[in-house]
């Protein structure tokens, strides 16, 4: 019997209506409070009639039934045809005028548009038309629609026209067919795995939704770095079947491409893009794609960058590579995306003119004219990788006759892989507001890549996603604001970060005004906070550049050929990128533009030291000097995310306790995260330039007992490289069967949060056991359970972080809260080491409960 109801529990809790595993994102339709909720459940129609049959118009009746169901409770029947009910009448603005329901688009909508407007036949109830300009712009109004139903905007008379402003809305998705992803943090792949693509495509069914509910057209489905298989004839079945799930959504399927297709699956003896043989061949072979996926996008190249070849093998430019392809995609309406991001990754770091960021532009500007109107140069957001901080792309402003896209990276490569919390519209929006002043003031990227500036026709927006399998997508709930955001701005980028942050807060844990305050709060800080802790005054992200781009590593940037330099020494630090005496790098930008970047004094403190090389005493525009901004900068970073923690925890009750407490875990990660990212980076540079902390912080801890100084059994001293990511003099490690570390508490009597600062590599799962306070003092002094039972604590090392070697990625640490110390009392550590994962620690810190 036990048996049985046990079995019945496993088989109904995951089907328990409205888990909170974050699936749901913004679309989760919860039903609104109150007189919220009579109010708009009184808006809303009884019945709703479709136009035609089209698949997304289907898809919009459906979405309008569930979302209306969910937010008010109301059901609305489908209906033939309008009564003497209230209705919603959806359909193409084609098909209004023949079904005679008295409504008509009247001014027709550009691009993908649609209107949503109250109308009155005769003297039936009044009704409201969403129409589309087209099939899927029918979808598009009617989120547009359920999104106002859910912020409580729904009005009795409505009256909404909205077009996006650029045709070009898509994701890269940098999917391996062995169901990796390359810069993905949200679990494996949901497309392809082992070689094919996935029996099951329920995700990407839900995926789709949510693209179509920010208005995303188009979806590369493979890696940039691309597997020549996706162009032969085999595998064309799979990449339909994968187009068939999203074409109801209105999402088309593009296609990432390997340059030298022609030879690796061609059979042709060359890849030459002048060479007739090879001409023919992408004509062929696109016209086979298009057989099997009529309504392909595009196709999106990779060339001469980072080891992927390119037209330069044959001596050929970028633009005859870009346009053998395109001129294939072109009788089928196909666009063709050749990416901006073309560098030398060997370069000489010894000679000082060398300059990474020089490279986009001039790779491409001479170019500008000879590319043909169906391709785009898709230029990322800056002009390095994606770092923390960078100027906009010069390339941005430097093609006139060229198509181009921004690339935006909504997965969190350099922003803490999905561990930490960052929202990027903020720095989005920067870019994109940003006045290169080409055709005098006024000439902001946003406005360029929309076509507008020079009038050229198809460009627009390209986010990298990199969603997984994980329930909510991205491995942490917050990240998802990221991709809603890269959809809103797609659509229109003169939306606000406090606009577009305010929507997903209340679509997404509702409208509890102090849920979202803090929540908006945390986000609309987070990229500054980010940047304060990891990379601050345009010094890029201070990471393990040559390795997982997640820990700490100042250094790992320099010596080496990949041009992230920040050439720091015991002087100064910054990259001269000047005209009189740098790599020129500023001349690429406008004079208007250049004239500010050229003046240290006028440079904005954020983008100084990507611009310049100071001396650490240099004054900055803040007043500060710089080796002490960069101190302040990232102890103001890591109380912010402490801060966080402590704003987090006065929501619990208010966020549902699944995803109160997957948050609170990420938070507080991110916090332990951030104090070794401080002592690092500070260390670092308190070392090198051997100028104090004004402040005193800087290599003073108080509370923090190292492990190599405690009293050791079995423990021995261990390495942490790089040097600045262990505190005191490295780490202490484990090579026996179990070993113990034992520290005494010297300070204060007092109740205390014992933090032990600890590696977990990715090799194994050490157990740690902690115990703090007297033995035997435990029953007599706690009348209060919860103290007398966090004395001791055992816990796993088992959290996969991207490393194997003890350095910033692996470090982390364990609380355990509120224990009762006197002096002298002992906190003892035993560790036992899994295979190579030693059972490292680092140090043990004691701060006041609760701090
Ligand atoms: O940021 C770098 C990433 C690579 C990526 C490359 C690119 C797909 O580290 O993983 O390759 O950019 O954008 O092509």
């Amino acid at each position: 019997m036990r048996t049985l109801i046990s079995l019945a529990l496993v088989i109904i809790v995951p089907a328990v209506a409205g888990a909170e595993d974050g699936h749901a994102a913004w679309l989760r339709y919860a039903p609104l409070d109150g007189a919220a909720r009579t109010r708009a459940a009184a808006l809303v129609p009884d019945t709703v009639v479709t136009l035609g049959d089209a698949a997304p118009v289907l898809k919009a009746r459906d979405e309008l039934i569930r979302g209306i169901r969910g937010i008010t409770g109301r059901d609305v029947r489908p209906a033939d045809a309008m009564g003497n009910e209230r209705t919603i009448v959806l359909g193409t603005a084609a098909s209004f005028p023949a079904a005679s329901v008295g409504y008509t688009i009247g001014q027709p909508l550009g691009r993908d548009g649609y209107a949503i407007e109250s109308f009155r036949r005769g003297s039936a109830p009044p009704a409201v038309a969403i129409a589309g300009e087209r099939d899927r712009a029918v979808l598009y109004g009617v989120f547009a629609y359920l999104r106002r139903l859910s912020l409580g905007q729904l009005t009795a008379d409505l009256r909404e026209r909205s077009e996006p402003a650029a045709p070009v809305r898509w994701l890269n998705h940098w999917e391996n067919v062995d169901g990796t992803i390359e810069r993905g943090y949200g679990g494996r792949s949901i497309f392809w795995e082992g070689g094919k693509v996935r029996d099951d495509l329920r995700l990407v069914d839900d995926y789709g939704r949510l693209l179509a509910s920010l208005g995303i057209n188009g979806l590369s489905i493979n890696n940039v770095n691309a597997n020549p298989v996706f162009l032969t004839r085999e595998f064309l079945p799979q990449i339909a079947r994968v187009a068939g799930v999203l074409r109801p959504w209105g999402v088309q399927v593009v296609l990432s491409v390997d340059f030298a297709s022609p030879q690796k699956v061609g059979g042709l003896q060359t890849y030459d893009p002048l060479d007739p043989g090879v001409v023919d061949w992408w004509k062929k072979t696109i016209d086979t794609v298009y057989t099997s996926v009529p309504d392909l996008a595009g196709i999106v190249l990779k060339a001469d960058s980072e080891g992927r070849v390119g037209p330069s093998a044959y001596k050929r430019t970028h633009a005859d590579a870009a346009n053998v392809i395109a001129r294939a995609l072109k009788p089928h309406g196909g666009v063709f995306c050749y990416r901006g991001f073309v560098y030398d990754h060997r370069m000489d770091w010894r000679n000082l003119e060398n300059d990474r960021a020089r490279a986009a532009y001039d790779n491409f500007k001479s170019l500008d004219g000879q590319f043909d109107d169906n391709v785009i140069i898709q230029i990322k957001h800056g002009p390095i990788d994606f770092q923390v901080r960078e100027p906009a792309s010069p390339l941005f402003g430097a093609l006139q006759k060229t198509n181009e896209a921004i690339e935006l990276q909504i997965t969190q490569e350099y922003f803490g892989q999905g561990r930490h919390t960052v929202f990027l519209v903020p720095m989005w929006k920067e870019t994109l507001d940003f006045d290169m002043q080409v055709k005098g003031p006024g000439t902001t990227v946003k406005q360029i890549v929309s076509g507008r500036t020079w009038g050229n026709p198809t460009g627009g927006f390209i986010g990298v996603s990199n969603v997984g399998r994980d329930p909510n997508w991205f491995g942490n709930h917050m990240s998802q604001a990221n991709l809603y955001g890269f959809g809103r701005l797609a659509w229109n980028p003169d939306l606000t970060s406090k606009e577009i942050i305010d929507e997903w807060t209340r679509l997404t844990f509702g409208s509890d005004p102090r849920v979202v305050e803090t929540v908006d709060a945390l986000q609309l800080s987070s990229w500054r906070v980010f940047e304060n802790y990891t990379g601050p005054l345009g010094l890029q992200t201070l990471t393990d550049i040559v390795g997982n781009h997640f820990g700490v590593s100042v250094e790992a940037s320099e010596r080496n050929g990949w041009g992230q330099w920040h050439r720091a020494d015991e002087k100064g630090v910054g990259m001269d990128r000047t005209v009189a005496t740098g790599t020129g790098y500023i001349k690429q930008y406008s004079p208007a533009v250049a004239k500010v970047y050229e003046s240290v004094d006028a440079t904005p403190d954020d983008l100084v030291l990507f611009l310049h090389h100071l001396p650490y005493t240099h004054k900055l525009r803040s007043g500060k000097t710089v080796v002490q901004f960069i101190y302040d900068s990232h102890y103001d970073g890591a109380d912010a995310v402490a801060g966080w923690v402590r704003d987090w925890k006065t929501l619990e009750g208010r966020v549902d306790a699944e995803r109160y407490a997957a948050i609170l875990k990420q938070l507080e990660y991110q916090a332990g995260a951030a104090v070794v990212w401080r002592d690092a980076v500070a260390r670092w540079f308190h070392r090198t330039s051997g100028i104090p902390d004004a402040a005193g912080r800087v290599g003073t801890y108080p509370g923090r007992m190292e492990a190599e100084a405690a009293t050791l059994e079995g423990y021995v001293p261990a390495q942490v490289t790089p040097w600045e990511a262990g505190s005191g003099e490295g780490a202490v490690e484990c090579k026996a069967q179990k070993c113990t570390a034992t520290f005494r508490h010297s300070g204060q009597a007092g109740r205390y949060d014992v933090i032990v600062q600890y590696f977990d590599v990715n090799t194994g799962a050490a157990r740690y056991s902690l115990r703090a306070g007297t033995a035997g003092r435990s029953a007599s002094a706690a009348p209060d359970q919860s103290a007398a039972s966090a004395r001791q604590a055992q816990w796993t090392a088992d959290d996969r972080f991207p490393t194997r070697r003890l350095d910033g990625a692996s470090s982390t640490r364990f609380i355990l809260p509120d224990v009762a110390l006197k002096p002298g009392d002992s906190i003892v550590i035993e560790g036992t080491p899994d295979g190579a994962e030693t059972a490292a620690l680092d140090y043990v810190e004691i701060r006041k409960a609760g701090g």
